[in-house]
């Protein structure tokens, strides 16, 4: 897979893609990414990609120019055309359904902007679907790129070493992930459950089942309505 990432602050990305599973997925040539400086194709010498707008208001709007340009500059890199995402809090909500989703893509293209907001002409068209990361505003798309990015390469054949891992999680079947215990034994007087160490397998995924119900009964109702809707 390859996912380009068209940004005003590429150097915002280097920590979390040099850490841990998105540094080893690189490493294992599972995923490509590649950063862009929106601010590259700038049209003036002072390196302006946004302006005030049209009829008033605070903050300022990504112009079109500079992101048209910097977008199909970037198509060209590679032979495969790409889904373009911009990310906006304006867009559709992104979840582990979507993750899944995006994640068999061969290539992404996600276009972060700040969030005063895109020239309306940018959406329209680079014909891009809109996402969003959660209900709250973020200073910029960045952040949202790499959740999203996170996300999708952790769900690549191969990405976590153990290929069961990512079946297990909460969300992947609709439910909160069951508790987990490792060692000790007994930690400040809380035992882990005899069933985790009966060494039957059967009963074992039986509890485990139960048990992610219950907490998604408790903790997230919502998910279990929505599952119902489906
Ligand atoms: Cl994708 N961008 C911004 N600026 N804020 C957000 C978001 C995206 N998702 C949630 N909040």
């Amino acid at each position: 897979m390859r996912i380009d990432v068209l940004t005003l602050f590429p150097q915002m990305f280097e920590s979390p893609l040099s850490h841990s599973i998105l540094k080893r997925a690189q490493e294992m040539s599972l995923v490509e990414i590649a950063l862009t400086d929106i601010r590259d194709f700038a049209a003036d010498s002072y390196r302006k990609i946004d302006d005030k707008p049209y009829g008033g208001g605070p903050g300022m709007v990504m112009m079109p120019g500079p992101v048209f340009d910097c977008f199909e500059h970037v198509q060209k890199l590679s032979p495969e055309k790409g889904r373009g995402i911009l990310l906006t809090p304006q867009g559709q909500r992104f979840d582990q359904a979507k993750a899944v989703e995006l994640s068999k893509e061969k290539r992404l293209i996600l276009i972060a902007g700040k969030y005063e907001g895109f020239d309306e002409r940018i959406r329209i068209g680079l014909g891009a679907e809109q996402i969003s990361i959660g209900d709250y505003v973020l200073n910029g798309g960045e952040l949202a790129a790499m959740v999203i990015i996170d996300a999708i390469v952790r769900l690549l054949p191969g990405a976590l070493g153990d290929e069961d891992s990512a079946k297990d999680d909460s969300f992947s079947d609709g439910l909160l992930e069951y508790p987990q215990y490792t060692r000790p034994e007994v930690f400040r007087d809380m035992k882990v459950p005899d069933i985790l160490l009966s060494g039957d397998h059967a009963k074992i995924a039986q509890w485990r089942k139960q048990q992610a119900l219950e907490r998604t009964k408790k903790w997230r109702p919502d998910l279990l309505k929505d599952s119902d809707k489906k």
